[in-house]
């Protein structure tokens, strides 16, 4: 199944976040436990050239590959379904203005205006037919219009009724700046949960799938009963930083109170008990 099929179906998505632009560390994500591969072009390193080369690895490894474009590039947005992704997360879609100019990108007409030249996609989509590629691309790709401002919510129906937006996602930590007016950065701020919630349910009424970056783990059950079904997981510096952790804590675990030649094993432990 391809991304909007699941999406369709109503399955739990979890993507990994991706900003070393970089396509063996990228492989590296893609063949862990995720179901898809978010390339971070705004605040992530990503660029075009990393975007066009990780795109290979994540669908080698039978990932759904996901592109951030940078704020208003909606000409990345293009360029990265002609390199093979399958879904475009937009971020600060602000208003209806911004919705249609995403849209206008991301379809075909004749709901918009993206141009053909699909020059690295169709072979890595598998694409047999030019035909058979027109007529799928506007429901098979996936238009995630990002809601992390006021103005964003004020103009959800909008945005949500916009011929072409299939999805939103919600980008917590700006949602809050905008939520506290510049007084906080809280992605999992208590006061905003009701607004968070609405939000999903919104979208799914319009039709719409719902998706939402994850910055506390704890929170997914939460989203997922809220209505989220495309959840983004942390990035490489975070699963580094949890996978080391995990490493470390558990080989400290391991030589905690052994002895070897009479010696602490630990060298941390003799360390910390001679003061140094
Ligand atoms: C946000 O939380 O603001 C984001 O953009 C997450 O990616
Ligand atoms: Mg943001």
């Amino acid at each position: 199944m391809n991304l909007q099929e699941r999406l369709a179906a109503d399955q739990v998505v979890f993507t990994a976040w991706s900003g070393v632009p970089d396509a063996l560390t990228v492989e590296i994500m893609a063949l862990q436990g995720f179901d898809a591969v978010t390339l971070d072009m705004q605040h992530g390193g990503h660029h075009e050239d990393s975007v066009l080369r990780s795109v290979v690895p994540v669908r080698h490894a039978g990932k759904h590959a996901i592109v951030r474009i940078p704020v208003g590039r909606f000409d990345m947005a293009s360029r990265a379904l002609d390199f093979g992704a399958e879904a475009v997360i937009a971020p600060m879609v602000n208003s209806v203005a911004d919705a249609r100019l995403f849209a206008e990108s991301m379809k075909y007409p004749p709901v918009g205006g993206r141009s053909w030249g699909p020059t690295f996609g169709f072979a890595r989509m598998g694409g047999t037919s030019q035909m058979d590629w027109l007529r799928s691309m506007n429901t098979a790709t996936v238009s995630f219009a990002m809601i992390e401002t006021r103005s964003a919510l004020e103009d959800l129906d909008g945005i949500l009724a916009t011929p072409g937006i299939d999805a939103i996602f919600l980008g917590p930590s700006d949602f809050s700046i905008a939520w506290t007016n510049g007084a906080a950065i809280n992605p999992t701020l208590e006061d905003m949960m009701e607004a968070v919630s609405d939000i999903a349910a919104r979208a799914r009424k319009a039709g719409k799938y719902a998706g939402i970056f994850v910055m506390d783990a704890a929170y997914t059950g939460r989203y997922v009963e809220m209505g989220y079904r495309f959840l983004a997981l942390g990035n490489e510096q975070r699963c580094m930083a949890l996978g080391a952790e995990a490493l470390i804590t558990g080989a400290r675990e391991s030589i905690a109170g052994r002895k070897v030649d009479g010696v602490d094993a630990d060298p941390y432990a003799s360390a910390s008990r001679s003061g140094s």
